[in-house]
């Protein structure tokens, strides 16, 4: 396939954008290649500058669960528009929006809407420790929870349980109320509540983890988290940004009947549009401004645009039988791959949550960051590149999410299917 004009528009992408992108992962640098510059798209179809059409897996990072282009949200959206795009004050739309997620979250008891995942987490946190008057927060190796500081930190090194930064531009002071355990170990969990008695304001997690490839929670471990958390007075928040909506109608906590204290979301409810929100306990939410001391704000919060393509789409995720069909489409297209990589004679690790699913290329099991680090990332880019070549547009790195839209057809199920046959053939 030709890339000429998606190559040319990111050299001059670059000299006006730090990287040529608004978002790293799509600088295609894990793969070693150029990112294409996408037209357009429309339901499970994207196009790029060149000419080009690949089936979409990417989904605009989760958010595109109906596809690209719903009929019905674009036509929400048109007509929000011509109304007026943004008026900094209270709409009707927000009461509708919030009260469709708590309808869907029985956990969530009260939401405030935000712009972004990031923003969300970062909130929720806020919240969290504002609520317990405890300073520090535990999260996992392999779980991303955005980009606010405090979550933009590793484990520290050795003895030192206090958290490092995981970026420059994170002061060490920050970092160190960070606490990260690994993903579905409860045991690194205990040992880290043990050694701060008192001090965790909150657990944070991805209760189906989706940033190192996709995770599922071993047998117990979001049990354990739970009930470490009521005998300790931490607040469990439950990072359901890419999950919500997307494994269940009601989330992960809904597929793994945990209830957590505070879930945050982002991506699927604003329909492709800027929404992220944060809700849960009502004895923890009333404690946000203006009715509590915890501040927190923003210009475009509940946004009448983001709110009308969010109750578009939820309003189409509702309908009877809506996962009950995403479910066969995405085990047909996760077990049509596995088993082309095993007919090729090709060790992959194959996982999947609903429509969540993710090719290992490893031969052992993966469960934490520990065991998906340990991956062929080279490998994965061949075959990235390879699945590319054959119109198939994954994640550009083996540590994110494959997602299924409800606009896949078996025909294009086929056609990944026997492209991932050709890719696995001539890793070889
Ligand atoms: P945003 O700030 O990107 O809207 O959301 C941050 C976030 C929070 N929590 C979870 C579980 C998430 O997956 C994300 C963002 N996901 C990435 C995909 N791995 C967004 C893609 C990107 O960074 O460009």
């Amino acid at each position: 396939m030709n890339h000429h004009r998606s190559s040319v528009l990111f050299q001059q992408a670059k000299a006006s954008i730090p990287g040529g992108v608004n978002s790293p992962v799509r600088a295609f640098k894990s793969v070693g290649a150029d990112p294409l510059f996408i037209t357009r798209a429309a339901g499970c179809t994207i196009s790029d500058e060149d000419g080009n059409s690949y089936t979409d897996y990417v989904g605009s990072w989760g958010p595109m669960i109906l596809g690209h282009c719903h009929p019905q949200v674009v036509d929400a959206v048109k007509s929000a528009l011509e109304k007026g795009a943004s008026f900094g004050a209270p709409t009707k739309l927000e009461i509708t929006l919030a009260e469709m997620v708590i309808d869907a979250v029985p956990s969530i008891e009260m939401v405030r809407m935000v712009s972004s995942g990031t923003e969300a987490t970062m909130s929720a946190i806020r919240l969290a420790r504002g609520f317990t008057g405890r300073d520090k927060i535990l999260k996992f190796s392999g779980c991303y929870h955005g980009h606010a500081d405090s979550l933009l930190v590793k484990a520290g090194s050795g003895a030192a349980t206090f958290g490092v930064p995981d970026s420059p531009g994170v002061p060490a002071d920050f970092a160190k109320h960070t606490l990260t355990g690994e993903y579905n170990s409860l045991a690194s969990v205990k040992t880290l509540v043990a050694e701060n008695p008192g001090q965790i304001a909150c657990i944070i997690v991805e209760p189906v983890a989706g940033n190192m490839g996709t995770v599922p929670p071993r047998e117990g471990f979001l049990e354990g988290l739970r009930e470490i958390c009521t005998n300790e007075g931490i607040v469990l928040i439950f990072d359901e940004v890419m999950s919500g909506f997307r494994v269940a109608y009601g989330g992960a906590q809904e597929l793994y009947g945990i209830t957590p204290d505070m879930t945050t979301l982002g991506k699927i409810i604003g329909g492709g549009l800027p929404v992220g929100a944060f809700g849960g306990k009502r004895e923890i939410m009333e404690k946000l401004s203006p009715n509590g001391g915890v501040y927190q704000a923003g210009t475009l919060s509940g946004n009448p645009l983001a709110m009308s393509a969010g109750i578009a789409t939820l309003s189409l995720l509702k309908q009877p039988g809506f996962y009950s069909a995403l479910e066969e489409k995405s085990r047909a297209v996760a077990d049509g791959i596995s088993a082309a990589a095993k007919q090729a004679g090709y060790p992959i690790y194959s996982t999947r949550v609903g429509s969540m699913f993710c090719a290992f290329f490893t031969p052992g099991e993966v469960y934490d960051w520990s065991t998906a680090a340990a991956c062929d990332t080279k490998a994965f880019s061949r075959y990235f590149l390879g699945m590319l070549e054959e119109g198939i547009y994954l994640a550009p790195s083996q540590f994110e999410t494959a997602f299924v839209s409800a606009a896949h057809t078996d025909a294009d199920i086929e056609r990944t299917i026997a492209a991932a046959a050709k890719c696995f053939k001539a890793l070889r």
